[in-house]
């Protein structure tokens, strides 16, 4: 490896944000921010962002000609559409429904009116073009096949971007299974344009389609191999679900938020275990539960799981409904939110509505604010008195996480009654259920056996009655 060559094109990245003219600037901006770290995460290098403001996110390229223009210099591409594309708009194939009429160049340059170009500071245009360009939203597959046309670059939406990530960072058997159902699913619209001119089937499916009849093969292919896939992972989540079934007469608490808010470093200092901490979008993508630690009587479960973003792409959300399930299950959420993102508000929006998407949202909720160590004082002064059933904390303070355990442990005491039990010796082996079901607070023995006296879930009390005096 020399130290001087160039980035290579292919992790060179422009960033391209279309947005409506009501959005605030700031917001534009944290929207950019956001996908440059999920780009970054991807090791790729972001080395321009174009921002345009435009009435409507329709039109063959979503960009005015102007703007196409400057990311075809960016990218070494002509700029413009190539003619062969807006002919297959009225070429014999059917039209997708998403598809859009591509409008004027008129049209195009009167509703360009405002725009925005950052270069990285050491950015030399004639250096090296970028191979990578990714915008903000959603494309059509027709404005996707219009822009590679018009760059000569690889492009790639918001969600193809996620699918990536996701996709490196899967580990488990069901996490990998929901990953390559998503990626499939989010290919076969796209199937038509893609199996058209060059091969751009990166999703790791076999058969390129040259006429249509070959792209029909493909889709059914695509589509045989996701029901396939559907199949191995119904058989996985029912083991996962048996795991879960029990776990489900325990206490569970399942940490839920915005990736990067800081729940595997709680999982971490909560649990005493050590699950990966990463300061990376969605670095976590597989469950895992471990109990509260130092234990209680009786356990406490914590789960770890997947992040959300905004506009986190639908099959993904659905996909993972398995993965997720941990949280529609538990008996406490804590929400977890990163306090010094100025961004925190719109992200608990995005959790709490996913949430409710996966019918998670009537699950009791602890919303706790991380991160407060970045935090000025009376910053943090504020958010207590505004939001007084919240917990602020840092997972970096001691103090703190002892804190959020005895917020976790009265939680599950508010629910538990004291009772008194009365367990014969010859059911010693009730006695032992009762010790990890319970807590034990005194223990007496006479004759005829041990009277007990415990707090616990009223459930677990009369569960443990009826076990008893069906055994008399
Ligand atoms: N300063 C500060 N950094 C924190 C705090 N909590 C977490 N971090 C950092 O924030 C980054 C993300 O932390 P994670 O625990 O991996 O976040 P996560 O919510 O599990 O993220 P994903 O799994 O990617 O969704 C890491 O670099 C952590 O070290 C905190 O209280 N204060
Ligand atoms: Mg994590």
């Amino acid at each position: 490896m020399t130290m001087h060559s160039p980035t290579p094109a292919a992790t060179r990245a422009v960033l391209v944000g279309v947005v409506l003219p009501d959005v605030a600037d700031d917001a534009a901006q944290a929207s950019l921010d956001e996908l440059a770290r999920l780009a970054e995460t991807l090791g790729l290098q972001v080395v321009a962002r174009l921002l345009q403001r435009r009435t409507h996110l329709r039109g063959g390229t979503v960009l005015g000609t102007g703007k196409l223009r400057e990311l075809g210099r960016l990218t070494g591409g002509s700029g413009v559409v190539p003619a062969g594309a807006s002919q297959r708009q009225t070429g014999a194939l059917p039209k997708a429904p998403d598809d859009e009429e591509l409008p004027t160049e008129e049209e195009v340059a009167a509703d360009e009116f405002d725009d925005d170009t950052q270069r990285a500071a050491d950015e030399d245009d004639s250096a090296v073009h970028a191979g990578v360009v990714i915008f903000d939203q959603e494309l059509t597959p027709s404005q996707l096949h219009n822009l590679e046309g018009a760059t000569s670059a690889e492009v790639l939406d918001r969600s193809a971007l996620i699918l990536r990530i996701f996709a490196r960072h899967a580990r488990s058997r069901e996490a990998r299974l929901q990953v390559e159902i998503a990626q499939l699913k989010y290919l076969v619209p796209r199937l038509r344009v893609s199996s058209r001119g060059r091969d751009r089937q990166r999703g790791g499916i076999g058969g390129k389609g040259a006429g249509e009849s070959a792209l029909e093969l493909d889709r059914r292919r695509v589509r045989d191999r996701i029901a396939e896939l559907e199949q191995e992972l119904q058989v996985v989540a029912t083991e996962a679900n048996l795991r879960r079934g029990r776990r489900a007469e325990h206490q569970t608490v399942a940490l839920v938020g915005y990736t990067n808010a800081g729940k595997s470093s709680l999982m971490r200092r909560l649990t005493a275990s050590d699950v990966l901490v990463k300061d990376q979008l969605f670095a976590t993508l597989d469950t895992t539960v471990r109990h509260l630690q130092p234990a209680t009587r009786p356990p406490i479960l914590i789960s770890d799981t997947v992040g959300f973003i905004k506009k986190l792409p639908h099959d993904l959300v659905a996909s993972f409904r398995s993965t997720l399930e941990e949280a529609k299950e538990a008996t406490l959420l804590l929400h977890v939110i990163d306090a010094a993102d100025p961004m925190w508000q719109q992200q608990r929006d995005v959790t709490l509505s996913v949430l409710a998407e996966l019918g998670a949202d009537n699950r009791p909720l602890l919303t706790v604010f991380n991160k407060i160590d970045l935090l000025a004082p009376a910053a943090v002064d504020e958010l207590t008195a505004r939001h007084s059933a919240a917990v602020a904390i840092s997972a970096l303070r001691p103090d703190d996480i002892s804190a959020l355990h005895a917020r976790i442990v009265a939680f599950f005491e508010r629910d538990m009654i004291e009772a008194e039990l009365f367990v014969p010796y010859r059911l010693q082996r009730i006695v032992h259920v009762i010790h990890t079901t319970c807590r034990v607070l005194t223990q007496r023995h006479d004759d005829l056996g041990s009277t007990i006296t415990v707090r616990a879930a009223a459930e677990t009390v009369e569960t443990l009655q009826r076990q008893l005096a069906e055994a008399d």
